[in-house]
């Protein structure tokens, strides 16, 4: 498929990066962009020979946001009309890792979009927020809701109420990120993971991912039932059976993803 506005590229070593590509307003995520990255993402997630995902964006801006101008004389109705909340949704569906690499301005929607994937590499130049406030509105992605679940509420309402950017350090330092690189190496440290990843049991790090997010919609009751019964469902795996076999054998597992 030709995309207009990302960059798709599938490594050997069974990740993929997309790339959002819009430098001249810094990844503005408009409407068609958004389209071509859900639609990048779920054909990435059917591809069996992709295990692993990269989003990023350029060594100046991940993203800084929705696009103002797209938006700047919509009605609500209108707003409500183009339904963009079910196309982020998807996002959240996507069963794969995705492992954000971060660099420059992930401001707004671009932190939004930062937060809904699995794993964060920052760049020492990252600078996060969610300025919205400051063009009055408010985090319309999930800001006020993944925001305050990874670094609480009073660093939440700073970021949402003061619409400040937070610097790689601050996020690594709030939990915000996982880990914070020298600019010429966040990508190459995204891909390294991303391809560590790649090497795992595909049906387990399938439902890992599901278990761990998990953990954000339900009860600890009811995420460690959730937990126990898909840990009882990989034993159902050949990988299983392959994976503890390597162990006692001292060698490598052959991973079939069955
Ligand atoms: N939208 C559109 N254009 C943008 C943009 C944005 N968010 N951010 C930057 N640009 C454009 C600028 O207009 C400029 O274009 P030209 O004027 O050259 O044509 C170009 O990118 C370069 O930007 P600057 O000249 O401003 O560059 P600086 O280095 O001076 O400043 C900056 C960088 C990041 C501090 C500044 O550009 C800035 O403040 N940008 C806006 C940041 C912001 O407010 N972001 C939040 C946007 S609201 C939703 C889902 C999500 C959302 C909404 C709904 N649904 C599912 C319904 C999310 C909302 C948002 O993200």
């Amino acid at each position: 498929m030709d995309y207009q506005f990302i960059l798709v590229s599938k490594d050997p070593a069974g990740f993929a990066v997309v790339q959002l590509n819009r430098p001249e307003v810094l990844n503005a995520i408009n409407i068609k962009l958004m389209e071509e990255l859900v639609a990048a993402l779920e054909a990435l997630d059917s591809d069996q020979d992709i295990r692993c995902i990269v989003i990023t964006g350029n060594e100046k801006a991940f993203a800084a946001g929705a696009d103002i101008k797209e938006m700047s004389d919509a009605s609500a109705v209108e707003m409500l009309q183009r339904d963009q909340f079910a196309r982020w949704d998807r996002i959240r569906k996507v069963k794969k890792p995705i492992v954000a690499a971060v660099s420059g301005f992930a401001l707004g929607g671009g932190c939004e979009l930062m937060m809904t994937c699995d794993i964060v590499i920052a760049s020492e130049t990252a600078r996060i927020g969610q300025p919205e406030i400051n063009i009055g509105v408010m985090p319309g992605a999930g800001g006020t809701q993944r925001l305050t679940r990874a670094v609480g509420k009073v660093k939440a309402m700073e970021m949402v109420l003061t619409g400040t950017m937070i610097t790689a350090q601050e996020a690594l330092q709030w939990g915000l990120v996982n880990k914070v690189m020298p600019v010429e190496f966040y990508l190459e440290e995204a891909k390294a993971l991303a391809k560590n990843i790649a090497q795992k049991p595909p049906l387990a790090v399938r439902l890992a991912k599901e278990s761990v997010l998990k953990a954000f919609d339900t009860t600890i009751e009811g995420g460690l039932e959730f937990e126990r019964k898909n840990f009882y469902l990989l034993f159902a795996s050949e990988d299983q059976k392959e994976g503890m076999k390597a162990f006692t054998e001292k060698r490598n597992a052959q991973w079939k993803g069955k």
